[in-house]
């Protein structure tokens, strides 16, 4: 296996890169165990290098970016951000009024809700911006309001039944969800102003929802009477599952909106005593976290330790165990989460995923293969 040498090289390669970066808390010395499909990072297509992971903030080079008609440049003196629809006060606001608005910071778990089971489409990062609610409160929402349509500056074009038609990059809350209080309208990501790739000026971040929610070049809110069905509302970004009921199968299709609860192992290493540490991180749509448990081959489940970012909801968690005297050879290591309610992380062969018939949302529990 000549490609094997190489990968290995890489990795060493980019650890000591990482290393020099971003590991205060790293031990000395310790050496990544690679996975047996670890594939190699490509900074200008990032998607998080888990093998690469020791800092539970996700540094921008690492963050993935994700854009369905490209990455406009939009020119933040020119840009506004207008607010209507059936809103009582209509208004339009400059980047410097809402960035006089209070300012809040939370620190959140991103993920695409088209990230594969132990995929790079996730990063943990901190957004800062200002409150949605009171600014639609101030606009004055109107009863007949059910939801608010956040629209993008990028466009493209939808075919629809033979014909095809102009679209603007949107997406929808239900009122009673837009009014939460902890959705922002950010210009900050990691404390430096949003990146063109993210958003710039300025974006829709949404605790505990998948990525497709948080809308980027946010420039238009409006309040409708009606639901808005746009193609990443209702055609894209759908999940169809199905549940067994008696002897047929009930199917729903449902547009992605809140995270499901899922973990990965993400990095394992050998300190120079000789013992491996299994690694991983877990999240949820903000349900707390109960625990993570690991099983190596067809062992029983372990409970994890659980470490860093127990006091942020939307964060992900990071955990850990320790396994003494591996046998040398290839092992299957597989993580499973549980919330606070008790709800386990499906396997693989759960109805809850094997009857989900469209890859969004794929939060089973995924077996990560490496050699001791
Ligand atoms: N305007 C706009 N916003 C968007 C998208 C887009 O294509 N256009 N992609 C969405 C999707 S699918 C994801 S997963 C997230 C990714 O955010 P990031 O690129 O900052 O990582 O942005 C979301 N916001
Ligand atoms: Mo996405």
């Amino acid at each position: 296996m000549p490609a094997l040498p190489a990968r290995r090289d890489f990795l060493h390669r980019s650890l000591a890169l990482a290393a020099a970066a971003l590991l205060p808390a790293a031990e000395p010395d310790e050496q990544v165990i690679p996975f047996l499909d670890s594939r190699p990072f490509d900074p200008t297509n990032p998607r998080l290098p888990w093998e690469q992971t020791t800092s539970w903030l996700t540094p921008l080079e690492h963050f993935f970016w994700v854009g369905h008609y490209g990455y406009p440049e939009v020119d933040p003196a020119a840009w506004r951000l207008h607010i209507g629809g059936l809103v009582r006060n209509p208004r339009v606001l400059t980047l410097e009024q809402l960035q006089s608005r209070p300012k809040t910071e939370l620190t959140l778990t991103l993920e695409c809700s088209g990230n594969p089971p132990a995929g790079g489409l996730v990063g943990n990062g901190r957004f800062a911006g200002t409150p949605l609610a009171p600014i639609l409160e101030e606009c004055g929402l109107p009863p007949e309001g059910i939801e608010v349509v956040f629209f993008g500056a990028d466009r493209g074009s939808e075919k629809i039944r033979g014909g095809e038609y102009p679209q603007q990059f949107a997406r929808s809350l239900a009122v009673s969800d837009a009014r939460r209080p902890d959705i922002l309208l950010a210009w900050e990501m990691n404390r430096q102003p949003l990146t063109k790739e993210h958003g710039a000026p300025v974006r829709l971040v949404v605790p505990g929802w998948y990525g497709v929610a948080w809308v980027k070049w946010l420039e238009r809110i409006e309040v409708q009477d009606r639901r808005f069905m746009g193609r990443f509302m209702g055609r894209d970004y759908v999940t169809i599952r199905g549940e067994q009921q008696g002897p047929g199968a009930v199917w729903r299709e449902t547009s992605v909106g809140r995270m499901n609860l899922k973990s990965v192992v993400a990095r394992v290493t050998r300190s120079p005593g000789g013992v491996v540490r299994i690694a991983g991180a877990a999240w949820s749509d903000g349900a707390s976290i109960g625990g993570v448990e690991v099983r190596i081959d067809d062992g029983p489940w372990t409970p994890a330790q659980l470490s860093e970012g127990r006091d942020q909801p939307h964060a992900w968690k990071f955990w850990s165990l320790d396994w003494r005297n591996p046998a040398p050879g290839e092992h299957t290591l597989i993580s499973r989460a549980t919330d606070a309610s008790g709800k386990v992380q499906p396997a693989p062969e759960d109805p809850f995923i094997t009857l989900k018939k469209t890859y969004w949302e794929a939060n089973q529990q995924a077996p990560r293969k490496i050699k001791v």
